[in-house]
């Protein structure tokens, strides 16, 4: 098991739980949780060069063009060479797809297939602490006090691209683009698909997944 790092990426289409599948793989096997949206929200926030290029696309829902985000990612990617990591959100196109093949080859790849009225309506109950990117939902799983970060106690806030107008855009555009990239990735035979309406019927399987390639530090009870 495990004699080499471990490369892993989780696909989905916005507000399919990547990000929350994501948490607890990290939690779970101790693995780097690199989050392309994230980055780009990070840059925005701090007023950077990437956030300034991308804010047009991330408050109306579109992709970023594969240069930007490649090269977020890339320059991301080269600090933890060393280390186990698993990609959320990244690649979301052929041509990025292709921009990872060139710098590693992938162990494992998992796709999670949510119906899209179940993701139209978790992301109107998204709320986020823009600071630290922690994720709520008014439903599955609310702050101790409404609107406020549990940590922090600093006000949550609702993503632009989680307004109505936006949603239907991103879950529009993800089909196309995503289609080549889960083919190519069967085509490997490291693609490993999991269907569902709750992350939490979905875990149990994605974390026997996990165990099979690399030890786990905590118990799938603990997530
Ligand atoms: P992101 O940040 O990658 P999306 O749109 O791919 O954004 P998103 O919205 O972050 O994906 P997710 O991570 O798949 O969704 O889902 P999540 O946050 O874990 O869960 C969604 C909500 O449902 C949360 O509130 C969670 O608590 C709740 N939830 C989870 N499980 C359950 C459940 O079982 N039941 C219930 N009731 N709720 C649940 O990308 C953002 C933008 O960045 C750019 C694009 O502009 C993109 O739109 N970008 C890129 N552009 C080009 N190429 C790339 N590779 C790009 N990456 C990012
Ligand atoms: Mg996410």
């Amino acid at each position: 098991m495990a004699s080499k790092v471990l490369r892993a990426v989780v696909l989905g289409p916005p507000g399919s739980g990547k990000g929350t599948v994501c948490e607890r793989i990290a939690r779970s096997f101790g693995l780097q949780h690199l989050s392309s949206g994230q980055f780009l929200r990070e840059s925005l926030r701090r007023g950077g060069e990437v956030g300034v290029l991308a804010k047009q696309y991330l408050e109306r829902g579109l992709l970023v063009p594969d240069h930007v985000i490649t090269r977020v990612m890339m320059t991301e990617l080269e600090k933890r060479r060393a280390e186990h990591w698993l990609l959320d959100g990244f690649p979301r196109t052929l041509g990025q797809a292709e921009a990872l093949d060139r710098i590693c080859e992938l162990d494992l790849v998992i796709s999670l297939n949510i119906p899209f009225e179940t993701l139209k309506d978790r992301l109107s109950a998204r709320w986020i602490h823009p600071a630290s990117g922690r994720v709520y939902n008014m439903e599955f799983n609310p702050p101790h006090v409404h609107g406020i970060d549990d940590l922090t106690g600093e006000p949550l806030v609702q993503r632009e691209d989680d307004k109505p107008e936006a949603i239907a855009a991103r879950l529009r555009k993800y089909k196309d683009a995503a289609k080549p990239v889960i083919e190519l990735y069967k085509s490997r035979g490291i693609l490993h698909s999991f269907s569902g309406t709750e992350t939490n019927k979905i875990w149990p399987y994605v974390y026997a997944l996990l165990s099979n390639k690399i030890p786990p530090v905590h118990s799938e009870e603990e997530n």
